[in-house]
């Protein structure tokens, strides 16, 4: 028996290698590149410009100031050094233990954006939602949708908002998804097909999923 108590991260994820984050970074700046730049989208920016001001010119580069330091991460769970609701229990499972520090290929399907975030979305495969906890792919405490829903990588945050938003942002287009709304499509672009869901909810699917090289781990701040 030890003496020591196991000592829990602020949370459970899967940390992309070097290479992988700097090449969803950039795949994630290409895509505010083109998006910032599209008539469809200019057309649609006073979500993103001050209701006071909104002639201003809009860089979404500058509007997503807040970026993950190092390297990027896809959140399992939100431990919270132990104090979250169900830590302990997301911690205790075996498949967890037995996979910490284990190397996953993780698949990106989608780059998204609303006023709030950017991220990329990650569909999970039946292995890795293994890791997934069973709490977490809800806004409301009635919502019902699929396990995984809210997996993702945070590109970017504006300015005032934190990193939980974006998990949140992306579960709220999965439940318009789900209410049967595709989104406008508006045009084919670079990486695919460009999805508009009103509300300044933008969505690219990728025609071309991006694989990344991760490892599942802690991080403890
Ligand atoms: O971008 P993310 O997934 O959102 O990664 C960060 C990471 O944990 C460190 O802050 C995520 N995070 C923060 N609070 C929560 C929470 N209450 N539930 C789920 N994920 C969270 C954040």
């Amino acid at each position: 028996p030890s003496l020591e108590k196991d000592f829990l991260p602020l949370y459970y994820g899967w940390f992309l290698s070097k290479k992988s984050s700097e090449n969803l970074r950039k795949t994630g700046q290409a895509f505010l590149d083109e998006l910032g730049s599209l008539k469809v989208f200019k057309k649609e920016s006073k979500y993103f410009l001050p209701a006071e001001d909104p002639k201003v010119k809009l860089d979404l580069t500058s509007y997503f100031a807040k970026r993950p330091p190092g390297v990027l991460h896809c959140t399992t769970k939100f431990t919270d050094f132990g104090k979250a609701m169900g830590a302990d229990e997301y911690a205790q499972q075996e498949v967890v233990k037995a996979s910490y520090g284990k190397a996953f290929t993780l698949t990106i399907s989608a780059l998204f954006l609303t006023t709030k975030t950017a991220g990329a979305r990650v569909e999970l495969s039946e292995q890795e939602l293994l890791l997934w906890p069973g709490d977490v792919d809800k806004v409301l405490p009635t919502d019902n949708l699929p396990k995984g829903s809210r997996a993702h990588v945070t590109l970017g945050c504006a300015s005032g908002i934190e990193p939980v938003q974006t998990g949140i942002d992306l579960l709220e287009f999965v439940k318009l998804e789900k209410a049967g709304n595709k989104g406008d499509e508006i045009e084919e672009v670079g990486g695919g097909k460009l999805q508009y869901f009103g509300n300044g909810m933008w969505m690219l699917l990728l025609s071309k999923k991006i694989e990344v090289k991760a490892i599942f781990s802690g991080y403890y701040g």
